[in-house]
């Protein structure tokens, strides 16, 4: 082979990376478009219908779980923005370890004007879900709403770093949606490692054993048990319209998964416990953490576990602590 030839060779060889390269970007990207504009009424639509009660905007990627190869929907919480709503989120920084009052407020893109109509779930028109990067530290509240729309809520979070803010909510006249956004508490700042996979997880005397295995990319049934003391407690008492709210973030990038409690208060089959059922749907294989909030004794408490998605399947292992919680 002559230099000539070599040159010509290579320059074809070239050509053929970059029209590669240029035929997969041209490619992906009607997908990524019909992913965000089209599917996402869907799943709302089956949430809303599905129970007065409906679930919220974990609903996102609900459509997915189902179409079998329908364009997924992105799970939630990973936009600030999306649908025309954006989270304003007016206390990006508060101090570690200090009360601090956060605010935010759902801003209509269209208008720039907040969010002042929501329909609730779960008995509430937001839940507001504050977890660290690290998946450590994790916070349901109920903030209030002022008559412009503007939210409020005390919130003690006791160690620095990087946080994630999650608002569920479904505004008067559009779809359930989870919006994020990044929080900063500044501070001495010690990352700590994900906590190992475990089925069980122990919090204020109650031990919670979790049985079912995530599955990506489908829905998948996850129940969990609780227990004081070794014996079953079947007394459990509604929180949220529900024995049970289960929250559960993707680790690495905090995604905000799908899942809806199966059966509630009332509906003449739901027991209060020992047994709380849960449909969620894991998007990708990988770790996941799950917070578990139930109510006994007019208390709520959380149980968290670490899991993962496909793979190998985690086996027993210590029972795990609740988190930094409050409520
Ligand atoms: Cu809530």
């Amino acid at each position: 082979m002559n230099t000539g030839v070599r040159i010509t060779v290579f320059a074809a060889a070239l050509a053929a990376t970059f029209g590669t390269a240029y035929g997969v970007g041209t490619a992906i990207d009607p997908v990524s478009a019909a992913a965000r504009t089209g599917v996402h009424g869907e799943g709302h639509t089956a949430g809303s219908a599905g129970s007065g009660n409906g679930h919220g905007g974990t609903e996102t990627g609900h459509g997915a779980s189902h179409g079998g190869g329908r364009e997924e929907t992105p799970p939630g919480g990973l936009e600030i923005s999306r649908d025309g709503y954006t989270l304003d989120l007016k206390t990006p920084r508060v101090a570690a370890g200090r009360t601090a009052d956060l605010r935010f407020a759902v801003v209509r893109d269209a208008t720039g004007r907040n969010v002042t109509a929501y329909q609730a779930q779960h008995d509430k028109e937001l839940h507001l879900i504050v977890a660290s990067r690290d998946l450590t530290v994790f916070r349901h509240l109920h903030p209030v709403r002022a008559a412009d729309g503007t939210w409020s809520t005390p919130v003690d979070l006791p160690p620095a770093g990087g946080y994630r803010v999650f608002a569920d909510f479904k505004p008067a006249d559009g779809n359930a949606l989870t919006l994020g956004a990044d929080l900063a508490v500044f501070g001495p700042y010690q990352p700590e490692t994900l906590p190992e996979t475990g089925t069980t997880a122990r919090v204020d005397g109650y031990e919670v054993r979790l049985d079912g295995t995530l599955t990506p990319g489908r829905d998948s049934d996850l129940t969990l048990t609780v227990t004081r003391g070794g014996k079953p407690v079947g007394d459990l008492q509604p929180y949220l319209g529900a024995y049970g709210h289960l929250v559960a973030l993707r680790s690495g990038d905090l995604a905000y998964l799908h899942v809806h409690p199966n059966g509630e208060p009332g509906d003449g089959t739901t027991r209060p416990g020992p047994r709380i059922s849960f449909t969620a749907m894991a998007p990708s294989a990988g770790a996941y953490r799950l917070f578990l909030d139930f109510r006994h004794d007019g208390k709520v408490r959380t149980a968290a576990f670490t899991v993962h998605a496909g793979g190998s399947a985690p086996g027993p292992s210590a029972p795990q602590e609740a988190p930094r919680h409050g409520h």
